[in-house]
């Protein structure tokens, strides 16, 4: 069995940790010492988004670099499991990288925490300022000691409320809305501050949930509102722009360990290179997704943030616990303009 085969059988819809340790123990007895050839990676989204695209990019880079010695496989589309499960695989080595949300993280890493806040980031611009210097650089080797290797940040816009009811204009209108999050206590703590009900759910089961009730809503950007056709049947979305939390690309430390260190310098220069191009596609793609959901009739209104705000960053101080997290915070703070 190759590994792609090793995981795709990891990927049954039942399969229980224990099983993925051990298909996890049989791939790493199949791993040579050295890497060479292409190298694996998932992404939960479709092969179009500007995540896949940008670590694809990565992939040539690194070909190129290395005179064909490394290049990247890529999995899109969640294909191998959700990005907890994937990453849970990374870290024993079954795949070399992953481009994830920072939300499955936060139950893992504590600092990952501190980008993934409410209304901390007043603009793009001040995520990507705090994130490309050494704040970012803190957070991404923190995941060291997880068994991963932070190589950068990529955009994800900013996420807002969604649902199948009617406008969202005050957390009022979201007292008693089932709504989905992410696996993570930070995104439960966030919507129940708001009088909603969290519920937290992997990414591909929001369209049939949607479609049969069993949820009224979700948060997301306008990409993957529109990739995952959420739009076609949650008809009302609420710019809240609650959450502008970054995307992560991780290499796993297994697999990093088996590079000389000029590899090792490559692949991190690479993924460097890869996010003003992954920037590029993002700007493009979030403007292509909003035409497409406007032109479905989709009711979108504007939010005064400031009917969120207070409730939002009010359970900050129940996850910013350590000094460390109040020190980004604090660093991160003091990069605001005051123009949003
Ligand atoms: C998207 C993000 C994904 C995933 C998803 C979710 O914006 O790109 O990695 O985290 O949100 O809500 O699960």
């Amino acid at each position: 069995m190759n590994r792609i085969d090793s995981l795709s059988s990891l990927r049954q819809p039942h399969f229980t940790r224990r099983a993925v340790l051990a298909g996890g123990a049989t791939l790493l007895a199949s791993c040579s010492m050295k890497l060479s050839g292409a190298l694996t990676s998932a992404d939960t989204h479709v092969g179009s988004y500007p995540t896949v695209q940008a670590v694809i990019r990565f992939g040539e880079l690194l070909k190129e670099r290395t005179n064909g010695k490394l290049s990247v496989q890529m999995y899109p589309g969640g294909q191998l499991g959700n990005e907890r499960d994937t990453l849970e695989i990374t870290t024993f080595g079954g795949l070399d990288f992953n481009r994830v949300n920072l939300a499955p993280l936060n139950s893992i890493e504590p600092l990952t925490i501190v980008a993934a806040l409410p209304f901390l980031f007043e603009s793009t611009e001040h995520m990507r300022g705090a994130l490309d210097g050494p704040i970012g650089d803190e957070i991404l080797a923190s995941l060291e000691r997880h068994g991963l290797i932070g190589l950068c940040f990529y955009d994800s816009g900013a996420r807002s409320f969604y649902n199948t009811r009617g406008p969202i204009q005050t957390p009022d209108d979201m007292r008693g809305l089932k709504l989905r999050v992410p696996g993570s206590d930070l995104y439960v703590a966030m919507v129940n501050s708001l009088g909603a009900d969290a519920t937290p759910m992997p990414l591909d089961e929001v369209y049939q949930s949607l479609a049969q009730g069993v949820i009224d809503g979700a948060e997301n950007n306008w990409p993957s509102f529109e990739s995952g056709r959420h739009y076609e049947v949650a008809r009302y979305y609420s710019l809240t722009r609650h959450l502008l939390a970054p995307e992560v690309f991780v290499m796993s430390k297994i697999s990093w360990d088996k590079l000389s260190s000029e590899e090792q310098a490559i692949v991190r220069q690479s993924a460097r290179d890869s996010v003003p191009y992954m920037r590029q596609l993002w700007d493009e793609q979030v403007e292509r997704s909003r035409k497409t959901v406007l032109a479905s009739g989709v009711s979108v209104n504007e939010v005064d943030p400031a009917l969120f705000t207070d409730k939002m960053t009010g359970m900050w101080d129940s996850f910013v616990t350590t000094s460390k997290q109040r020190e980004l915070v604090d660093r991160m703070l003091s990069m605001r303009t005051g123009k949003s």
